[in-house]
């Protein structure tokens, strides 16, 4: 038994292995694991991947793809045991999985081809295969008694009924484990290999300076104070969301972006470079995530340089709904499948909607959507800021549901106005004195006009803001607090232009957005 589940596992391994290395070769997407994974990802309702992203963070994806392989080791290791008992029956078995990674990979939305099935059969014949020649080498001396004789050994250490080869057993299952391991390798460098095209394409890009660019950050946006948010976000601290198990690359020279749909009198379909010759604004826009909880991470401050979408729009014939245009809603498509609806009165209203090919001075990072996204300001992202865009439809809400939308998020959702404490951190220990309690706040398109801090029950009392950048971008804010020995309660809350106070009711992220106030405990010494 336990050999029987040695050999499901080392099947399983192979089977895993050569599926990568075919994968790569067809498309990393294709993979079993990323294809059941991204599966699981899909199929998996809004309130649990919610709590995926508030207990794992940006680890999600590892930690899902970590939970496939452990539940695939738990039913290889079954499958080896039934299989010395029932050895066809093991060999289905792994075919079965093979056919459930094939039908996860061609039915994912980025599949344009049936041979997305082919990792997953490869893998699981090769897998099959080895299960039948391993089980038959633990039975082998069951079947034909005189194999035991033949070798003088299993005779003279094993009971007969319980003899195997145990020679053929050991080299052939020590062979698989050694050539999986190489297969498996190999696989990995031609992944890694792949996309150089991309790679090459996104260092020849030159962002040209923007025909209308950023006023320059004013000099009182950056408040001098050790643990609060830097006011630009550096791209390699900028937080990332998104469903994609396989970061795409793609191929800028490559790269096509398609404008059509309803009341689209001019369709059009646009190159990296004819983007490029455009006029390029520049603007500092402050991006947010609808799963950002209570004082939680996921906002980040640029400075994009890109097309903007209303000109594009205008020049294919679009009018927004309230001049009559027929269409209400955007669907942006990125080459992964995801799809993300934006009101089209928002992107066409005058506020700096744009296709951005830039942040922060580099082209898009790979991360970030290179070599097209879009942003637009006052909106979560997750009905603004597809990454990887391909395809732009206009189209109306009665009509279409994207991707968030079916999984229970709101078909449209304004930014909340928020605030944060960034520093003292949860129960830190500060001395008694001067403490300076500092952090952002946002509430991107209407803009933040007053932040307050309250110390345990005490008064609300105004902190210092930094200077507006834009009413796009957060701001800065800090307070000093006399602090005197104790623990203390610290909360947040910010007013945005149009005179709203933020709201204190708490609620959960899903479906449009989280609201509450930070609070913040510490005890000073
Ligand atoms: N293609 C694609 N674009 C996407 C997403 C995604 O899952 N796939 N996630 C959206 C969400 S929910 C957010 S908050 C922003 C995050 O952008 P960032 O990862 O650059 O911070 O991207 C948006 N664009
Ligand atoms: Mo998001």
């Amino acid at each position: 038994m336990p050999l029987g589940a040695l050999s499901g596992v080392l099947a399983g391994f192979a089977a895993l292995a050569v599926a990568e290395v075919v994968a790569a070769a067809v498309r990393p997407q294709a993979g079993p694991v990323i294809a059941v994974g991204g599966a699981s990802i899909d199929a998996t309702p809004a309130a649990v991947k919610d709590w995926a992203i508030r207990r794992f963070g940006t680890d999600d994806k590892l930690v899902l793809q970590l939970g496939i392989l452990a539940v695939l080791t738990v039913l290889a290791l079954v499958l080896g045991a039934l299989a010395v008992r029932f050895r066809r029956l093991g060999a289905a078995g792994v075919l079965l999985f093979g056919a459930v990674g094939a039908a996860a990979a061609v039915s994912r939305p980025d599949s344009t081809s049936f041979t997305d099935a082919v990792p997953s059969v490869v893998g699981a014949v090769v897998g099959a295969l080895l299960l039948h020649v391993l089980v038959g080498r633990l039975t082998s001396a069951r079947r034909s008694p005189a194999s035991g004789a033949a070798t003088g050994e299993a005779g003279d250490r094993l009971p007969p009924a319980a003899g195997w080869d145990r020679r053929g057993f050991v080299l052939a299952a020590a062979s698989a484990a050694a050539a999986s391991a190489a297969v498996g390798a190999v696989g990995r460098s031609l992944t890694a290999s792949r996309g150089q095209d991309a790679v090459a394409s996104r260092r020849t890009v030159v962002l040209p300076s923007p025909g209308s660019p950023a006023q320059p950050v004013p000099r009182g946006a950056r408040l001098r104070v050790r643990g609060i948010s830097p006011f630009i976000t550096p791209n390699a601290d900028f937080y990332r969301v998104d469903t994609a198990l396989v970061v795409p690359k793609v191929d800028a020279t490559a790269w096509r972006l398609r404008i059509h749909g309803e009341g689209v009198q001019r369709p059009g379909t646009y190159t990296f470079d004819d983007l490029l010759r455009r006029e390029l604004i520049e603007r500092d826009i402050t991006l947010t995530c609808v799963s950002n909880e209570v004082g939680g991470p996921y906002a980040g401050n640029a400075r994009w340089i890109g097309v903007r979408l209303a000109d594009l729009l205008a020049e294919c014939g679009v009018e927004p709904p309230s001049r009559g245009g027929p269409a209400d809603q955007l669907v942006s498509r990125s080459v992964d499948g995801m799809t993300i609806g934006t009101p089209v009165e928002d992107v066409m209203d005058g506020r700096d909607a744009m296709l951005a090919l830039g942040m922060n001075g580099e082209p898009l990072p790979f991360d970030h959507g290179f070599p097209v996204r879009m942003v637009v300001p006052g909106l979560y992202g997750f009905v603004s800021a597809c990454k990887w865009i391909k395809d732009i439809e206009l189209t109306s809400f009665d009509s279409y549901d994207p991707y968030w939308v079916k999984r229970g998020w709101a078909r449209k959702a304004p930014v909340k106005t928020s605030s944060r404490i960034d520093t003292p951190k949860p129960f830190a220990r500060p001395k008694t004195g001067t403490v300076m309690v500092a952090g952002v706040a946002w509430a991107q398109h209407r803009g933040i006009d007053k932040v307050e801090v309250r110390i345990d029950d005490g008064p609300w009392r105004q902190a210092d803001l930094g200077a507006e950048d834009t009413r796009d971008t957060w701001r800065q804010w800090s307070f000093p607090w006399q602090a005197t020995t104790g623990g203390h309660t610290l909360t947040v809350r910010a007013t945005d232009r149009t005179g709203a106070v933020q709201t204190d009711r708490r609620a959960r992220t899903v479906p449009d957005g989280a609201t509450g106030w930070h609070s913040v405990v510490v005890t000073v010494d």
